[in-house]
C-alpha cells in the first residue's frame, strides 16, 4: 500500500511511535535498573544469613579489690568463652567477616581449631577473619572456626543471651542475638 503523505511526515510518525514506547516503557527501567545496577556492583548485605548463634556459659565476679575475676569451683575457663553460628552465603561473591563486637566482652577474636603434625589441638587467631565463600554455609562451631571472647563484663548464665554486632567485608552489619547454652540450639 502506497502513502501519499511526504517523507517528511512518515519519519515524524516512526519518531512519534519510538517515542512512545519509550515513555510506556522508562517507568518500569526507572523501576528495575537501580535493583539490577546493585545487583551487579556490590554483594548486597542481604547475602548473608546467620543462624543459630550461641555462647557457652562463662561466670564472672567482682571480688572485694573490684578485680574481676573467675568465681571458685565454678567453670570459668579463665575468664574465656566461645561463641558459634552458621553463616550463609547466598551470593555469587565471597564475603568476609573481619569483626565482631559485643557489649558482653572486651575483646572478640576469631580462631580457628587445629590439630597440628604431632596431634596437637591448637587454637590459631584468624586476624584477617573469617572467609565466607560465595554460596557457601560456614559453620562456626566447636573445633573448627570460633569466636573467643576474652575481658568479660559480665556473667553468661543459661537460658541468657547476648548480642553480637558482625560486621563484613562487604560493609554488612549484623546484630545477632546469641543464645546462652551448652550446646548448640537445634535448628
Ligand atoms: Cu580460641
Amino acid at each position: 500500500m502506497k502513502s501519499n503523505k511526504p517523507r517528511w511526515m512518515r519519519l515524524l510518525e516512526r519518531l512519534t511511535l519510538v517515542f512512545a514506547v519509550i515513555a510506556v516503557l522508562s517507568p518500569f527501567a526507572a523501576l528495575l535498573l537501580p535493583e539490577l545496577l546493585q545487583r551487579l556492583t556490590i554483594p548486597q548485605a542481604s547475602d548473608i544469613v546467620i543462624a543459630n548463634a550461641w555462647v557457652r556459659p562463662i561466670l564472672i565476679e567482682t571480688s572485694s579489690d573490684g578485680q574481676m575475676g573467675g568465681m571458685e569451683g565454678m567453670s570459668t575457663n579463665n575468664g574465656v568463652t566461645g561463641a558459634y553460628m552458621v553463616i550463609e552465603n547466598r551470593g555469587g561473591t565471597a564475603d568476609r567477616l573481619i569483626s565482631v563486637t559485643s557489649e558482653a566482652a572486651t575483646t572478640i577474636e576469631m580462631h580457628q581449631t587445629q590439630i597440628d603434625e604431632a596431634g596437637i589441638m591448637r587454637m590459631r587467631p584468624q586476624p584477617d577473619g573469617i572467609e565466607i565463600p560465595a554460596l557457601t554455609t560456614v559453620e562456626v562451631k566447636p573445633g573448627g572456626y570460633h569466636l573467643m571472647l576474652t575481658g568479660m563484663t559480665q556473667s553468661l548464665e543459661l537460658g541468657q543471651s547476648i548480642n553480637l554486632s558482625l560486621t563484613f567485608a562487604s560493609g554488612g552489619t549484623f546484630e545477632v542475638s546469641a543464645v546462652v547454652a551448652d550446646y548448640a540450639p537445634e535448628e
